[in-house]
């Protein structure tokens, strides 16, 4: 069942109705362009597409159905969901996420984090990620906690929620947004007791900011659409800055030759709908899938994250893959090609920069360049920069060096 609306209660409802008839929910960002949209049904082939308007006849035509019914009897390698990531060749690929997969990152996330019946969690992320849907929505359902269900992340919401609860779960975007309000003090986060980021690096300066300027600090985890949840900080012991912490009870973490992170564990996804060519890309020989994020382990065992081997921007915790731009500024009128990189970014985190050579003798306005991407692209694809260049620097091997152009024009 594709689903592609807005969030709100009803979504959610939605979410659990999928898993308990065994339907496979496939969640879709509102903000897709009608392109990103027709890709992504063209390779699901749902049985069912709901919109807004879909979901609010389902939900008043339920109003005549029984309160109860049984659960379809579903097996834990059964399909519950499936998510797309773009994929580092342009062409979004399903994850499969199986009810085994789903349920036993929730009984380890919802344990190691020590939610309760009295918890109250401020959401305020997407709901088509497995971090809005997934970690924070099954960590609230696993205990009957509360939740405050914000429709985004906006400041003055945020300040005006957070006296009520008890758990925040953002990006580090939320945090760096937080912290340029001087509103938001001790006073507001005096019932907090966790502050938990993911999705994109937290940088330590804003770590230790945000320690102390509230006494809290953040607890940082890591993860993956394909993996679900894979290491965290201690909830209790040292929340080390800059690590993502230890592998999750029951999931394995090692590095290759390369450092790259290979993860093995009940949280580990199955293959990629339809694909199956792409179990012996992305998974090792010996059943490990590869993150193609690089790792270390600090002497006392803090995974920390210092880079990655693939090509992915990650922008306020959205991932954009280059490829998937670069197609579209390469189609663009007047453009001889392109390359797209991720540049430091003070809200973001990473913007996306798109590098363009102009067609020989036209000229290019790089407005331009961004409205016709934005025609194709959801808005937080869209580079926020266009750089005009005479060529692109290449290696020997007739490679673009990206390295190089985030040199240039990360400063
Ligand atoms: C919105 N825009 C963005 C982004 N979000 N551009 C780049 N990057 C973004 N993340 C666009 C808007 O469409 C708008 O475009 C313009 O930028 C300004 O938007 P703004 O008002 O600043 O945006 P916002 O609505 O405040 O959103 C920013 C945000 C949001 C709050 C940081 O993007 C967000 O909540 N991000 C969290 C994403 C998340 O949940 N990631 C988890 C997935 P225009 O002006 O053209 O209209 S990763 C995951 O699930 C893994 C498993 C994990 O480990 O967690
Ligand atoms: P996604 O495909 O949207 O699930 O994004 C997963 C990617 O987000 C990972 O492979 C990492 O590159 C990145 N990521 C998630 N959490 C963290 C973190 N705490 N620090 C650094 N990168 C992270």
């Amino acid at each position: 069942m594709a689903l592609r609306v807005e969030k709100s209660p009803d979504a959610v409802l939605l979410y659990l109705a999928c898993v308990r008839v065994g339907a496979a929910l496939l969640p879709m960002n509102p903000a897709y362009t009608a392109d990103e949209v027709a890709h992504l049904v063209a390779d699901a082939e749902p049985a069912l597409h709901l919109d807004d308007a879909g979901l609010a006849a389902l939900v008043a035509g339920a109003a005549s159905n029984p309160e109860r019914f049984d659960d379809v009897d579903i097996g834990p390698d059964d399909l519950a969901a499936v998510l797309y990531t773009s994929g580092t060749t342009g062409r979004p690929k399903g994850a499969m996420l199986s009810h085994r997969n789903l349920a036993s990152n929730a009984a380890v996330l919802h344990e190691l984090w020590g939610f309760g019946p009295d918890d109250v969690l401020l959401h305020v992320l997407p709901i088509f990620h497995t971090h809005g849907l997934f970690v924070a929505i099954n960590c609230v359902l696993a205990n009957g906690s509360g939740m405050v269900f914000l429709p985004r992340f906006d400041v003055d919401d945020v300040l005006a929620a957070l006296p009520r609860c008890t758990v925040l779960m953002g990006v580090p975007t939320h945090y760096t947004r937080l912290l340029d309000d001087p509103r938001f003090d001790v006073g507001v986060c005096a019932d907090v007791r966790l502050f938990i980021s993911g999705s994109a690096p937290l940088l330590a300066a804003t770590h230790g900011a945000f320690a102390a300027r509230t006494g809290h600090p953040i607890l940082e985890r890591y993860g993956m659409t394909e993996t679900s949840m894979i290491a965290s900080n201690p909830l209790a012991g040292e929340r080390r800055p800059g690590t993502v912490g230890f592998p999750l009870p029951g999931t394995d973490v090692r590095l290759a030759e390369d450092e790259t992170i290979e993860v093995r564990g009940p949280n580990v996804f199955s293959g990629y709908w339809r694909r199956p060519e792409l179990v012996a890309t992305e998974f090792t020989a010996d059943g490990w899938f590869r993150t193609g994020d690089i790792g270390e382990f600090d002497d006392d065992g803090y995974l920390r994250i210092v880079g990655r081997a693939k090509d992915l921007v990650i922008s306020g915790g959205l991932n954009v893959y280059p490829k998937e731009v670069e197609d579209v500024v390469d189609a663009i009128d007047g453009v001889l090609e392109c390359a797209v990189v991720g540049v430091p970014d003070p809200d973001l985190g990473e913007a996306v920069l798109a590098v363009v050579v102009p067609v020989a003798g036209r000229v290019v306005d790089p407005a331009e360049v961004r409205a016709a991407a934005r025609e194709r692209l959801a808005a937080f694809k869209v580079p926020k920069r266009v750089e005009l260049v005479e060529a692109l620097p290449r290696n020997a091997m007739g490679k673009v060096t990206k390295a190089e152009l985030r040199k240039r024009f990360g400063g």
